[in-house]
Order: C-alpha cells, then sequence, then structure tokens
C-alpha cells in the first residue's frame, strides 16, 4: 500500500515523525516534499533549500521515498502517483487548509482511495516553532543566496525601502493575511535617497560608502531577508570593484548601478536637472568589472537604465539594455517618473521578447497605480518600493513637532504617538 505525504520539512518535530511512523505501519510512505515554489506562493522561503530539506527527510525512518511536490495543492501529486491513501494532520479540518482538505477528499474518492487523518499531537506549537526558526538569524552567507532562491521561487519579488533598523524589522516582520495565503515583504532596498534623506543630505552620491555601510550594519543586526543595494552609478570601475566586495562580503545579494555620469541627481528630478547618460562602452566595462570582482557565484550586478528619466526614447534603453546583459549585468532595471507607465509597459514587453529569463527590476514610484500582478504581467521580476517607509515617518514626526508648539505641552501629541508601553515592548530583552 503506498501511502502519501505532502509536506514542507524545514521543521521536524515529534507531529511529524508520528504520522510518519502511522503511514509507515500502513505501507511504503512516499513523502511529496514541497519545492521553494510551492511554498513561496502562499508562505516565507523555508530556512532550508530543497535539497537540503530532502536531505533530512529522506534520511527518517519510515520514510521510503522523497519526490518533489511542485504546487500548494496535492492534488497534482495524488493524481500523477496515484497512492492508495494520503495521511495528513486532522488538523486541517478548520483553518486555512479546509479548502485543500476538501480538494483532496474529491481527488481521492476519483482515483479510489482513502484519506487517512492522524489525531493533531498536542503539545506542539508550530507558530511558536517558526518563530524560533526566525530568532536563528542568518548568514551573509545564506543572507546572500536568498535573492537569486527568491527568483527562482515566486514570480515576483516584493522589496521595501529601509533606512534604519526600525524601518528595516517592518519589513522583516509585518505579515497579513489574504485569501490568496499570507503576504509579506521579501526583501530590503537600500536607498541612496531615503540614505541621504535620512541624514539631511541630497541624494548625489555625498554619503560615501562606509557612512551607507553603518547605516546598513544596523538593519543587517536585526533582520535576516535579502538586501538590494542601490549603488548609485558605482563611481569609477576602478572603485566600483571594491564596492561589490565589500558588499559581498556583508552578505549583500545585490547592487544596482545606474548608467549616468558627472554630478549624480536624483532621477525623479528627469530632465529638470543634467542627466548625462555614460557611454555605453565604459558602463559596460564598469558592470564587467563588477562581475568579476565578485567571489561568490551569488552575487547580483544589476544594470539600471537611465534613458527614459534622461528623456531618451524606449529604443535607447533598449539598445542599452542588449549591451549591458551582454556585458554580464545580472538583472535590468528600468526606471521612469513618466505616470502613465506606458514607457515602461512597452521597454518591459519588448526585452522580455528578446531575453526571456534575465531579471527585470521596477519602482513604480510615479506609475504607481499598477498592481504587482500587473507589472508582472509585463514581464517585472523584482517591484521596488523604493522610499516608502521614510516618506511616510516624515509628516508623521512633523505633526507631532507642530502640536507640541502649538499646545505648549505634549499631551495633544500623545495620540498621534505610539504608547509608550508599546515602544518599550517592541524590541524584546529591553526589560
Ligand atoms: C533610490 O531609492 O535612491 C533610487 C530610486 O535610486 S529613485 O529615487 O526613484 O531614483
Ligand atoms: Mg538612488
Amino acid at each position: 500500500m503506498l501511502i502519501y505525504l505532502g509536506m514542507r520539512g524545514d521543521i521536524i518535530h515529534p507531529g511529524i515523525i508520528n504520522i510518519i511512523r502511522e503511514g509507515a505501519r500502513r505501507g511504503d510512505v512516499l513523502v511529496g516534499l514541497l519545492t521553494d515554489q510551492a511554498i513561496a506562493a502562499h508562505k516565507r522561503l523555508p530556512y532550508l533549500t530543497y535539497e537540503q530539506r530532502k536531505e533530512v527527510i529522506e534520511n527518517i525512518k519510515g520514510v521510503s521515498q522523497v519526490v518533489p511536490q511542485e504546487e500548494w495543492s496535492y492534488v497534482p501529486n495524488l493524481r500523477k502517483y496515484k497512492p492508495d491513501a494520503i495521511i495528513h494532520g486532522d488538523d486541517w479540518k478548520s483553518g486555512p487548509l479546509q479548502k485543500e482538505r476538501d480538494d483532496v477528499y474529491a481527488a481521492m474518492e476519483e482515483l479510489g482511495g482513502q484519506v487517512i487523518e492522524i489525531p493533531y499531537t498536542s503539545g506542539i506549537n508550530s507558530s511558536a516553532l517558526n518563530e524560533a526558526v526566525r530568532s536563528i538569524g542568518t548568514t551573509p552567507d545564506i543572507r546572500l543566496k536568498t535573492l537569486r532562491r527568491l527568483l527562482d521561487a515566486k514570480p515576483l519579488a516584493r522589496i521595501m525601502e529601509a533606512h534604519s533598523g526600525l524601518s528595516g524589522l517592518i519589513i522583516e516582520h509585518l505579515e497579513i493575511t489574504k485569501p490568496d495565503g499570507l503576504h509579506s515583504f521579501d526583501g530590503i532596498w537600500s536607498s541612496s535617497l531615503t540614505d541621504s534623506t535620512n541624514k539631511g543630505k541630497p541624494d548625489i552620491e555625498a554619503v560615501d560608502l562606509t557612512t551607507r555601510l553603518q547605516d546598513l550594519t544596523n538593519i543587517l543586526e536585526c533582520t535576516t531577508k535579502p538586501i538590494i543595494f542601490d549603488g548609485d552609478t558605482g563611481g569609477k570601475s576602478e572603485h566600483f570593484v571594491f564596492t561589490v566586495r565589500t558588499l559581498e562580503r556583508n552578505g549583500v545579494s545585490a547592487v544596482i548601478i545606474e548608467d549616468k555620469v558627472g554630478l549624480k541627481k536624483n532621477s525623479l528630478f528627469g530632465t529638470e536637472v543634467d542627466q548625462e547618460l555614460s557611454p555605453i562602452t565604459d558602463f559596460c566595462q564598469k558592470v564587467s568589472a563588477g562581475k568579476r570582482a565578485q567571489v561568490t557565484n551569488d552575487f547580483m550586478v544589476i544594470a539600471r537604465l537611465e534613458s527614459l528619466i534622461a528623456g531618451f526614447p524606449v529604443e535607447d534603453a533598449l539598445e542599452r539594455a542588449r549591451a549591458y546583459t551582454e556585458a554580464g549585468a545580472d538583472g535590468i532595471m528600468i526606471h521612469s517618473k513618466e505616470a502613465t507607465g506606458v514607457d515602461i509597459k512597452t521597454f518591459c514587453t519588448a526585452f522580455r521578447a528578446e531575453y526571456a529569463h534575465v531579471p527585470i527590476v521596477l519602482v513604480p514610484t510615479t506609475y504607481n497605480q499598477f498592481t504587482e500582478k500587473e507589472l508582472l504581467s509585463w514581464g517585472a521580476n523584482i517591484v521596488i518600493y523604493a522610499n516608502h517607509l521614510l516618506r511616510a515617518s516624515y509628516p508623521a514626526m512633523m505633526n507631532v513637532a507642530k502640536s507640541i508648539l502649538e499646545n505648549e505641552r505634549c499631551l495633544e501629541a500623545d495620540s498621534l504617538c505610539m504608547p509608550i508601553k508599546q515602544i518599550l515592548e517592541l524590541i524584546p530583552g529591553g526589560k
């Protein structure tokens, strides 16, 4: 008798061992191990890679074979392997897995098999276990690899700007439940605009790498998610190679450099300011130098196209995108301040037709009416919300400061602030 058991296999606890034992008593246990792709569509990427999880599960007593389960739903594998039974903990009778359960019952009836439900092992708090896995933290090596893992596992990675440990914590921990599963941010954008603004400086590469890394260290210390670093123009090639090494050593997954020369100004000024583009060959040389400098295979150098920002047509951006890709760029970021999104959509469609797999990064600050699903349908793989947490904090601080000035006391400001008790308890370990 063949018994199917679908699982994630990231945390092994006595409840799982019990189900395997119950399965093995009845027959051969075929484990359908959920792939990163299957999990990432609904939950956070597991701590261990598929291969690591497979190695663990294969070595558990009672497991006969491990096969990939490539969908969140058990049904495609039930159809494929036609087991005599599927075994599952009875905790899926209520909660988010109810629909999966209904589908499994229907499929097994059709296949003439059985559904075996094993009483949930009490005393095991899986959310506490999940929390514990998070508190393990990460290493630079693991964090660095996570962006490529995410790009393999998810059609669109959702990246949010952080400029401090505190904003990093929001990105690390915020989760909301929607009908299609848990939603959270996949990674962190280290923005030159918000890093500079937060220091009271303009976004003109005046904040040097060493200073930006000091702030990034605060984010690294309290988060585990992958980081994409805004490398501005990358400076001179001879300097950029050191930037790549430094970022890589710190566990940053990718650097994005833009093809501008001269005094860099923020792209969202568009043609209000001088935005001079780099000669194509010079920028290709910088991208290649960066790629040669990296030590791991995992670090990514992403080329950012400023053609549309500087007032050039989509065709110019495409010509550059081709050249930068051939020079070794691991992805392309196309930027625009045009609110219609037409230029971006045109670029994405044309580039995707030529390069099926080169990741496209979008920063929809001005064309913000488009949802992630729409950006994905244009061909985007990474969406960056580049400045929102800093922009949100400034008006909040301003209102409180004004209230205190107006009232000459802080009573009225209190309702605009988080309660003292909450801030004391926000970061565990303070007591
Ligand atoms: C940044 O966040 O610093 C960026 C994106 O480079 S933008 O500000 O839109 O140019
Ligand atoms: Mg920037």
